[in-house]
């Protein structure tokens, strides 16, 4: 048989990334770092996948003592299993200069008995951790920068850079089916798991978040312990036709950011985990880093937009490796109107 013409109609995640490649929208060592990335979430949604058979729910830790990780949290299993599946697959395929994760203290550099490539890789191994023993979709970010000029050896410090400077950023979703969001700053693009084959294959090219909505996403039982200007702004959605908005709006919260900031990429909406009384002392409850940048990152690319509330996030100057920030994203029109009210407050 003589070899094909032109590409088969069905795009697989290599195929996408060889066409980058040759667009050079990603160099070769992006090309792999991604897809060590892809086939590390493979096996995370396997082990996902296996529920109860696998053995895989509940807290780690052993002899009754929870295990506890930097941000004060008890461990899930699959926190620690996506964590380590992580590390291994990145640790030698000479790509990455170092990597860090939600779940470890500090950024590790790649080992000496490894080659150390020009990247940075940062990750949540498992978003949305209350949701792993009751069957409802987790996912894994990432987000990828350079490692700056001349550093071989990275520490932290060379991790805090502002979301701007990210050059992918990508999250996989394990629900009824897994699929991987990516973008390298070109659009925001998503990939669907074929289970029998054992790859991904591109099923939405360009994303678009409609720039209106009349849905939002929040945990209201936070109601009161929000600032003044939060206050406002979702008592004037509540007040639908009747209200200043003049439109009744839906609510949906999986409290999964994954899982709530992949349907705003579908069908719109807006995302927020505001500052509350609560968390205030340490600034948010979601990690700027871990999740409000990578995530962002896709939502901006998918002509969307995300604040803090009152900083356009991806120019916030990250001051640690495990900050916190509000998160206001989704729709471009509505997370204008959310800044609005913050901004008009003070
Ligand atoms: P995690 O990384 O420890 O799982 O926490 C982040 C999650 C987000 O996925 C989600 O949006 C939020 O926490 C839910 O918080 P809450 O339980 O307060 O509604
Ligand atoms: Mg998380």
């Amino acid at each position: 048989p003589s070899l094909p013409q032109r590409p088969a109609p069905s795009v697989s995640l290599t195929q996408f990334l060889i066409e980058a490649q040759r667009a050079g929208h990603v160099s070769p060592d992006l090309r792999l770092l991604i897809e060590v990335v892809a086939r590390a979430c493979k096996r995370i949604s396997i082990a996902v996948g296996k529920g109860a058979l696998g053995g895989v729910l509940g807290e780690a830790g052993s002899a009754g003592e929870a295990s506890i990780n930097i941000q004060g949290e008890a461990q899930k299993k699959l926190d620690v299993i996506a964590n380590d599946v992580l590390m291994e697959a990145n640790a030698w395929g000479g790509h990455l200069a170092g990597l860090a994760s939600e779940e470890m203290d500090h950024s590790q550099p790649i080992p000496d008995v490894y080659p150390r490539g020009n990247y940075l890789l940062l990750f949540d191994p498992l978003d949305g951790s209350s949701n792993i023993d009751v069957n409802i979709s987790v996912g894994t970010i990432f987000s990828v920068l350079r490692c700056p000029d001349g550093v071989t050896t990275p520490g932290d410090e060379h991790f805090l850079q502002p979301g701007t400077e990210q050059v992918c950023a990508g999250y996989t979703t394990y629900g009824p089916s897994t699929m991987l969001v990516l973008t390298v700053g070109h659009g925001t693009h998503a990939f669907t798991l074929d289970r029998e084959i054992g790859g991904f294959v591109l099923t939405t090219r360009d994303m678009r978040i409609p720039d209106e909505t009349k849905e939002f996403a929040v945990n209201m039982s936070n109601q009161r312990f929000w600032e003044p200007p939060m206050q406002a702004y979702v008592g004037d959605l509540l007040a639908g036709t009747e209200g200043p908005r003049g439109k009744d709006f839906n609510m949906r919260w999986v409290a999964s950011m994954v899982a709530d900031v992949h349907r705003i990429l579908t069908r719109g909406g807006i995302f927020s985990y505001p500052l509350d009384s609560k968390c205030a002392a340490k600034g948010g409850k979601l990690r700027l880093m871990y999740e409000a940048n990578p995530m962002s990152f896709l939502v901006e690319q998918a002509g969307g937009a995300s604040s803090t509330g009152r900083q356009r996030m991806l120019e916030v100057r990250p001051t640690g490796l495990h900050q916190r920030v509000p998160v206001f994203m989704g729709s471009r029109r509505e997370v204008e109107t959310a800044v609005d009210y913050h901004l008009r407050h003070d």
